[in-house]
């Protein structure tokens, strides 16, 4: 047996200062399709979420509810890890950055920032953001009209002076501009390169990396009134789940990661931090970093204030889960900004899934099972249409994948879909319910190329729809164990003769509830 190749892929992990939101969901789903994809394509993954649960926001944010930031976790972190339940995440870890683990995890990696001289003691002056957690040079704010200094990210800073270790990030300037060359696939996508290699370009400043005006962190190494800042202390998360400072066992295999999805707000920590971090410690950048957009609720961005927030248990409820995992994915080309809305989901819903795909399989499916007392037919020879369809559903792997390769989730379930919209018009053309009496054996053979094609698309579909895929692949009878990718070889056809099951619905018809009564 050949050993498959490792893949390690992680989210970030959200800040737990309030309960989750379909930003988070929109990461954790996306992610979550990369990885199953990787998975049923061969690969040994290893995929990775969890929560943020130290820093000056979280404690703040229990502060003014009048919690201890462990009350603000105990009621927020549990909706967290049910997302990860709803959504059908198949996560193989979730890490805290209160556990034990991690606080070993930061302590060592500080230690050997430290032991290669780049970590010194000095006094910050300048801003900062509590909502971003993060530090901005001064030209990089503005004062808006009612005199509030805000920062890159539109939220508003504060002055900040205070004795703090610095981290020489001034001194990875050159290495990091070289990488951003040298390895053009580790910034994606390409809008999300330019603004960093603009940024690190314009010069780097030694960072601060300790605060000593509140104690909700993990502390410095021998200097305990000195808390790490919070995103040293949440980059790390990434190796404190390999069992870093452990760099024998999953550490050798997983890291580097192939890629942290992120969104587009904290591509500087991951693309110009982490990788200086990593490098100052003796470690290596990893080797990608995708900046997805952000959601907007029918154009608006999602805020508290404007009221537009969607809770995404809501959504899941109110269309299902597949339906939104495969709404958001389809819709969204995955790197870009996306709205949505109720129209717009429900006509994804009822257009590919409950017609295209689910009209198919069903009518196709019930064919074979009143005429054909439910076994997979013999095909008889094939003409140059039904040899056509094959090819063309053949070819949705190499599309699939190459799409994959950049995380392009959105080309692949283009390719996906339309294979489903031609075999639609194939089964339109041969009009297998005409062939019924005029030429049973072509029939037949219509019927055996369709719910081949409804194998292979089933198949592909996995990663996207896990749940719904899988009743599909049982409308096939596919065991389990044969639902790969490896199994979308032309030598692994349906088989003729196997029994069905009666088919059943897999894909809901939206109805509004006003028009169901
Ligand atoms: O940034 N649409 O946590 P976070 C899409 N703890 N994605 C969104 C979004 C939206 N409207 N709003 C937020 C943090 N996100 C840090 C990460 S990683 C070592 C530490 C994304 O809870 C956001 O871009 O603010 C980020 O990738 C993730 O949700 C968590 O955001």
């Amino acid at each position: 047996m050949s050993v498959k190749p490792p893949f390690f892929i992680t989210t970030a992990i959200a800040y737990p200062n309030g309960v989750p939101h379909m930003g988070h969901a929109y990461e954790a789903i996306a992610t979550d399709c990369i990885a199953r994809f990787k998975r049923l394509d061969g690969y040994d993954v290893r995929f990775l979420t969890g929560t943020d649960e130290h820093g000056i926001k979280m404690l703040q944010t229990a502060q003014k509810a009048g919690l201890t930031p462990r009350e603000l976790l105990d009621r927020n972190v549990p909706r967290f890890q049910a997302m990860v339940e709803t959504f059908n995440l198949s996560i193989d870890d979730f890490i805290r950055t209160t556990e034990e683990r991690h606080r070993i995890s930061t302590q060592a990696i500080w230690e050997k920032m430290a032991a290669n001289g780049d970590i010194y003691k000095s006094t910050y002056a300048g801003w900062y953001s509590v909502r971003d957690e993060a530090y901005y040079a001064e030209s990089e704010t503005t004062l808006n009209d009612a005199g509030v200094r805000l920062g890159p990210q539109g939220t508003p800073v504060e002055w900040v002076e205070e004795e703090s270790y610095f981290f020489r990030l001034s001194a990875y300037q050159d290495r990091l501009l070289s990488y951003y060359a040298e390895h053009p696939g580790f910034i994606a996508p390409d809008s999300r390169r330019n603004e960093v290699v603009s940024f690190v370009s314009g010069g780097l400043q030694d960072l601060s990396i300790s605060r000593t005006t509140f104690d909700w962190g993990i502390p410095v190494p021998g200097d305990p009134k000195h808390i790490m800042y919070v995103w040293v202390d949440a980059l790390t998360n990434y190796i404190t789940a390999l069992d870093y400072p452990d760099v024998d066992g999953d550490f050798a295999k997983y890291w580097p990661a192939d890629v942290h999805v992120i969104g587009k707000d904290i591509i500087r920590f991951h693309a110009v931090y982490w990788p200086a971090f990593l490098w100052s410690a003796g470690l290596e950048a990893p080797k990608r970093v995708f900046g997805h957009g952000f959601l907007f609720n029918r154009g608006e961005k999602m805020s508290k204030s404007v009221g537009n927030v969607i809770d995404p248990f809501d959504l899941a409820a109110t269309y299902g889960v597949d339906a939104i995992r495969y709404f958001f994915l389809r819709e969204v080309a995955f790197g870009q900004d996306g709205s949505y809305s109720h129209e717009a989901i429900v006509n994804r819903m009822n257009a590919d899934l409950a017609n295209d795909l689910g009209n198919l399989a069903q009518r196709s499916l019930s064919m074979i099972s009143k005429n054909l007392n439910g076994l997979v037919p013999t095909p008889g020879p094939l003409s140059a249409e039904d040899e056509a369809m094959l090819a063309l559903a053949d070819g949705m792997l190499a599309k699939s994948r190459e799409a994959m390769e950049s995380q392009a989730i959105h080309l692949y379930l283009n390719a996906v879909w339309a294979v489903v919209a031609e075999a639609n018009r194939y089964f339109a053309a041969q009009a297998p319910w005409a062939l019924r009496k005029t030429d049973p054996a072509r029939m037949e053979t219509v019927l055996w190329v369709t719910a081949e094609v409804i194998r292979q698309v089933a198949i592909l579909a996995q990663p996207v729809m896990p749940e719904s895929a899988a009743k599909l692949l049982d409308l096939v009878a596919i065991p389990a164990g044969e639902r790969g990718f490896d199994r979308l070889d032309p030598a692994f056809r349906l088989a003729a003769g196997l029994a069905l099951p009666t088919p059943v619905g897999v894909f809901p018809r939206y109805v509004e509830p006003e028009a169901a009564t």
